[in-house]
């Protein structure tokens, strides 16, 4: 039998894409392009083709598979990048057939997702989806791995080198899955914080590349990074900011989802879309410029209804700059918007999100003049920190009086939770606005969660 390691790999690739007829949702060429420049490769070639369906031993016809080994010989290629996903043996037949290193779309897009992961959560979701894929293809040469290995100290004796790989694996794999429980456990912990203080969570979801990272630096008026690649954002990022007409928010962006994203990574990667869960809203962040945003949306929505996300979801078609529609607001019923047009890179449409936001999560703001008894306090610090006070003044007797702009039934439940009632605090006719669902809310049990805490968990 024949030895040999298996083939380092690099950069330089030659792309395969076929159109299997089987398949009735293929792969997209131009986002395998894409997806190839996110890992930072470069194509030499594509090589395609069509098939009723794979071939078992190469996926690929025979004579296809040596065009490739022929193309790889021509220009040197140092990997072939197929853009679906092949099993053990058929990586396996390619690579001694085409003596170059083989990749999958699986294999690819754990590839991106390693070079992108920052946070230490990030790392390990991946280094788990990794191992997890390797499992059910141990690498390391592909012929030596049933041969026999002496090593001192490194297992029993008569133990293979296979046997000694999976079981390092394993005893990895253990350990990850106990270090991602921590990270969930402290998640969940500041989760729990952030529901307590009564501000609204919004999270940026949608297609990969749609634009998600660049709404949230426009919104956050930060600097995360943004980038024309697949998945530049892998870790929910978290912000407070002060949203006009509804105070503070907590506004989440997320990793991009994927058409067939890998098995492994929809599993390992649920922590991030957990965070979608909690929300209030969830913004979908379309790219209206692109010609597959159907496709895209399609996508989405099937993984939102896979994890059950039961927020109100607004559309947010971007790129209008490119697609050339003008910024609106489009309502399925009165008061209800359904999707808004912006660009987040060149900031139009801003006026008409913020709006459409504010009517979602508040149905409609306004404004309330306030005179707070001074055993009140606590419902004064409530409002400061859901960042609703316009003004604040004090009247001759010394109590508090405050405008604040927010939802009326959000103030009429803050009155009900303090034990306040309406004609005693607001001037009549804003009184009058607010009587009729009154007594729902009796309880005055309210947790005052102090900045300090919260800035901490939104970093
Ligand atoms: N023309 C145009 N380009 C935009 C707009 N918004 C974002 N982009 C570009 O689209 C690319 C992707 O933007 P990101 O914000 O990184 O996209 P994302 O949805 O966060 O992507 P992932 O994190 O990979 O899921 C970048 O090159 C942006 O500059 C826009 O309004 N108009
Ligand atoms: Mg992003």
């Amino acid at each position: 039998m024949q030895y040999f390691d298996r083939h380092d790999g690099g950069e330089n690739a030659i792309l395969v894409h076929l159109d299997i007829r089987e398949m009735s949702d293929p792969d997209d060429l131009e986002e395998f392009r894409l997806l190839v420049h996110s890992a930072g490769a470069s194509e030499l070639a594509i090589i395609t083709g069509s098939r009723n369906k794979p071939h078992a031993k190469y996926f690929v016809g025979t004579g296809k598979a040596e065009e490739i080994a022929q193309a790889v010989s021509e220009h040197d290629a140092d990997i072939v990048i197929f853009n679906h996903n092949l099993t053990p043996s058929q990586e396996r037949n390619l690579e001694s057939l085409i003596k170059c290193r083989v990749l999958d779309r699986t294999g690819l897009i754990l590839d991106i997702f390693a070079q992108r992961a920052r946070t230490y959560e990030g790392k390990l979701q991946v280094e788990l989806a990794q191992l997890n894929h390797l499992a059910t293809r141990l690498v390391r040469g592909w012929t030596h791995l049933e041969r026999q290995k002496g090593g001192i100290g490194l297992r029993g004796p008569g133990e293979t080198q296979l046997e000694t790989d999976r079981r390092l694996l394993q005893i990895r794999v253990g350990q990850l899955k106990t270090k991602l429980e921590k990270v969930k456990q402290t998640r969940k912990q500041g989760r729990a914080k952030r529901q307590k203080s009564d501000i609204p969570t919004i999270s940026l979801v949608g297609y990969t590349n749609a634009g998600k990272s660049t709404l949230f630096n426009r919104l956050a008026d930060d600097n995360i990074y943004a980038a024309d690649q697949l998945f530049a954002t892998l870790d929910p990022t978290l912000r407070k900011v002060r949203w006009a007409g509804v105070g503070n928010v907590v506004l989440a962006d997320t990793v991009g989802f994927v058409r067939h994203l890998p098995h492994e990574l929809v599993e390992s990667f649920h922590a991030t879309l957990e965070e979608t869960l909690q929300a209030d809203l969830l913004l979908h962040v379309i790219d209206g410029a692109s010609d597959d945003r159907h496709e895209q949306i399609e996508a989405v929505n099937a993984v939102l209804a896979e994890i059950q996300a039961d927020a109100p979801i607004l559309l947010v078609y971007n790129k209008i700059d490119k697609s050339g529609e003008p910024p609106a607001i489009y309502y399925k019923e009165a008061g209800v918007p359904s999707r808004v047009y912006v660009s987040a890179r060149d900031g139009l449409g801003m006026d008409e999100l913020s709006l459409a936001v504010s009517e979602l999560l508040v149905g409609g703001v306004a404004q309330f003049h306030l005179t707070l008894p001074y055993h009140a306090g606590q419902l004064s610090n409530v409002l400061h920190e859901l960042g609703v006070i316009v003004a604040r003044e004090f009247d001759e007797t010394g109590a508090e009086c405050l405008t604040v702009s927010l939802a009326k039934s959000k103030l009429q439940e803050l009155l009900g939770k303090h034990g306040l009632k309406p004609f005693d605090v607001l001037p009549p006719h804003e009184a009058a606005m607010l009587l009729p669902e009154l007594e729902e809310f009796e309880k005055p049990d309210v947790a005052v969660v102090d900045d300090d805490d919260l800035d901490e968990f939104c970093r």
